[in-house]
């Protein structure tokens, strides 16, 4: 008998190479440890709510009203409800034809679109067109639509940062497309070297590769860096000299920890830089409801805008994003309260902002007291998480600690935090899934764990982690950065 057609052998060998790390072997053995009844300490997805993260009031109103309109009938929802609240539930119903169970246009709601259009506007000082804002089910979808439009085959290169995010190494692979890497440098807190960029553009180049996209993730996943305004300068005209399409993936534009650098979109230093740059670089900027201080994931709320892209194209993602008939409705009135949120005045401004600066300087405490813990463990050596949502320190492994992987079968990272699960419960990811220099190890941690949890969580870390060091440790030293 033939293999059937969805067989291991038969199915697509582009799906069975896509990896993805953040649910890789180390969740499943998680999950799997939980049902044993073993407490599980989740900290491999930047998933706030998961982690307790309160929801933020206000658009969790509004939302609920427009999912249950025949509220806004009863006499009443003014004693549930705040008048600023019902009058944003009906200003999106009225967006809608159908309310929230009807397809919206495949481009989202043009009232919506225009919401994000003066987001940006505000945010940057430029004007931008809501007709080059498209909404997605969270940015990954978006990510994918426009991997999918610049990717024909493997000659195809798309330069990703390493580390990075694995939505792009998967998509690439799905796409049958190639990865160009670029590596960020640990010694210069995870800093973007335009040196690097030439160096891979020109040795993917000589192996015959297009190099027709670069990917910046700003502040970074897993690294947690934020990019100076210089270096997007940098990173603009670089892309303007070789000819590449810029992919900002900027999903963690909230989340700040240090004030030297605030966060300054490529779409506003592009801008920023004038003509010709300004008219002729393709730029694609993503952003979600998944991050910053809303952490609504599971609402699959995103969207991307598109600079200088040419109008042909523009009509063929709509067509892509067509197929799909509609993102998430009730997402994309998530997305509008975010990009327009309560002003100072409304009934509902001051719980918002209590409840948004709340979560974002217990996100800043968390991120300095994860890294203070990781530095002080033997053989651990972290960068400060500037930004985003994850500690991404290095493991310095002793060289005993390396074999005893090898002899497991296992890389030496997965090795390190597959005992650390087992020791302590908590699950990470290792930093292999996201790239990393060969012959140096990391994990991947969020600062998402409840702020008055963490000092345990780092305590049970440094214990694990210092009687590791001591097991495997043996006079020829350990691995060097
Ligand atoms: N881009 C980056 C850099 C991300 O970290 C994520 C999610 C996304 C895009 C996609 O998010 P949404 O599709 O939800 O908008 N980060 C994953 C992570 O590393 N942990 O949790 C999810």
């Amino acid at each position: 008998m033939p293999p059937k057609p969805l067989d291991y052998e038969s199915i697509n060998e582009n799906v069975k190479k896509a990896q993805y790390a953040v649910r890789g072997e180390l969740y499943l053995r998680a999950s799997e440890l939980q049902k044993e009844g073993k407490k599980i300490i989740f900290t491999n997805v930047g998933n706030p709510h998961a982690l307790g993260q309160k929801p933020l009031t206000f658009p969790r109103q509004v939302v609920a009203l427009c999912q249950a309109p025949f509220l806004l009938d009863d006499p009443n929802a003014g004693l549930l409800f705040p008048a600023d609240a019902i009058a944003r539930a009906k200003h999106y119903l009225s967006l809608t034809s159908g309310g929230l169970g009807a397809y919206s246009d495949s481009r989202g709601l043009p009232g919506i679109r225009k919401e994000v259009a003066e987001f940006i506007h505000r945010r940057d000082g430029y004007p931008s067109d809501p007709e080059l804002i498209y909404l997605t089910d969270g940015a990954s979808k978006g990510v994918m639509q426009i991997l999918n439009t610049i990717i024909g085959g493997p000659e195809d290169g798309i330069l990703v940062p390493v580390p990075q995010y694995p939505l792009y190494s998967a998509t690439i692979a799905l796409l049958g497309g190639s990865l160009v890497p670029y590596y960020l440098e640990e010694t210069a807190n995870w800093g973007l070297d335009t040196t690097e960029l030439r160096r891979s553009v020109a040795e993917a180049r000589s192996k015959g590769i297009n190099v027709k996209a670069m990917v910046i993730i700003n502040p970074g996943n897993p690294t947690g860096q934020c990019l100076s305004e210089a270096n997007v300068r940098d990173i603009l005209r670089f892309c303007y000299k070789e000819n590449l399409v810029l992919l900002g993936d900027e999903v963690y534009q909230q989340n700040i920890y240090q004030d030297e650098r605030p966060f300054v979109s490529a779409k506003k230093v592009l801008m920023d830089l004038g003509q010709p740059l300004s008219k002729e670089v393709q730029l694609i900027s993503f952003h979600t409801v998944s991050k910053g201080y809303w952490g609504e994931c599971g609402q699959r709320g995103g969207y991307f805008e598109m600079t200088n892209i040419p109008p042909e194209t523009v009509d063929e993602i709509y067509k892509i994003a067509s197929i799909a008939l509609s993102p998430n409705v009730s997402a994309q009135i998530f997305m509008g309260l975010m990009v327009n949120p309560p002003k100072p005045g409304d009934i509902s401004y001051d719980q918002y902002f209590r409840e948004s600066q709340g979560i974002l300087q217990s996100l800043r405490r968390r991120a300095r007291i994860m890294t203070d813990g990781f530095n002080s463990c033997k053989n651990v050596v972290c960068n400060f998480t500037e930004g985003a949502m994850y500690s991404f320190p290095q493991i310095r492994l002793p060289p005993r600690a390396i074999e005893a992987a090898k002899q497991a079968g296992k890389v030496p990272d997965v090795f390190y935090c597959l005992k650390l699960l087992e020791a302590t419960g908590i699950s990470t990811v290792p930093g292999s899934g996201f790239g990393q220099k060969e012959g140096v190890f990391h994990l991947r941690t969020t600062i998402l764990p409840a702020e008055e949890d963490i000092p345990a969580i780092m305590d049970s870390f440094k214990k694990f982690n210092d009687e590791f060091m001591e097991q495997y440790e043996d006079q020829r030293g350990y691995s060097r950065m």
